[in-house]
C-alpha cells in the first residue's frame, strides 16, 4: 500500500519479538560485555599503557617551557622550526599546535628521554611514522613519556587527529643519531656504511 510521510505506518512494537532477533540482541549484548571486560584487562595486561607521568599544564606555561628548552639546546633550524639536541637522559619537550610540531628533536640512539607532549590549542595525535606509535596530545595536559630510541634515522611525526584545514600539513620530525662512541668505534669506511646494511654492525640496536 502506498503511504506518505504524514501517514504513520502500522505500528508493530507490541508484537512478539522474533526468536532470531532475540538471539542477535543477546549476541550483541554478550559482545559488549566482552569489550567492556577487555578495557580493565588490557589496562593491566596489555603492556601498552603510557610509561610516564601526567600533569596538568596551561598552554602559556608549556610554550614557555618549550621556548626555554629550545634556547638551551638549539643546534640549528629546519625550515623555520628550531632543531634541538638535548643531552641523553634529559626532559625533552614537544609542542603541538595548528599546524606544526615544535621543535625538531635530535636524539641519541639508546639513550632514555622523558618526552613531554602537550597541545596549545586542541586535540592532536602524535604518530611516529613509520613506526607504530600513537599518542593523543590533549591541551591542558603534559604527558611525560619515557622513550628510548632504538633505531637511528629520520622519523616523521604525523598528526593523526583531524585538527582543521591544515591538518595534512602538520608534520614534524625526530632525528635519531648513533651515539658518538659507536660512531667513533668504526673505521671511516665502516662509518660510511652506517644507515645501510651495516646497522647491525653499529650496535645491533634493532
Ligand atoms: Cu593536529
Amino acid at each position: 500500500m502506498f503511504r506518505t510521510g504524514i501517514e504513520p505506518p502500522e505500528r508493530v512494537w507490541w508484537k512478539k519479538v522474533h526468536k532470531t532477533e532475540k538471539v542477535w540482541v543477546w549476541i550483541a549484548f554478550g559482545w559488549c560485555m566482552v569489550l567492556f571486560a577487555m578495557m580493565p584487562l588490557w589496562h593491566a595486561r596489555g603492556g601498552q599503557n603510557p610509561s610516564g607521568i601526567r600533569a596538568t599544564v596551561g598552554a602559556d606555561a608549556f610554550r614557555d617551557r618549550v621556548n626555554e628548552f629550545i634556547a638551551d639546546y638549539q643546534v640549528g633550524t629546519d625550515g623555520n622550526i628550531p632543531v634541538v639536541e638535548p643531552p641523553p637522559g634529559s626532559d625533552i619537550y614537544l609542542e603541538a599546535a595548528m599546524w606544526y610540531w615544535r621543535p625538531v628533536l635530535r636524539l641519541q640512539r639508546g639513550a632514555e628521554y622523558t618526552l613531554h607532549l602537550s597541545s596549545l590549542d586542541l586535540n592532536h595525535g602524535f604518530s611516529l611514522y613509520p613506526l607504530n606509535i600513537n599518542f593523543q596530545v590533549v591541551p591542558g595536559y603534559d604527558y611525560g613519556l619515557r622513550v628510548t630510541p632504538n633505531e637511528a634515522g629520520e622519523f616523521h611525526i604525523v598528526c593523526n587527529e583531524f585538527c582543521g584545514i591544515g591538518h595534512h600539513l602538520m608534520v614534524g620530525k625526530v632525528i635519531v643519531i648513533d651515539p658518538p662512541a659507536a660512531a667513533d668505534a668504526g673505521t671511516p669506511s665502516d662509518r660510511a656504511d652506517v644507515g645501510s646494511d651495516a646497522s647491525a654492525d653499529a650496535g645491533g640496536g634493532r
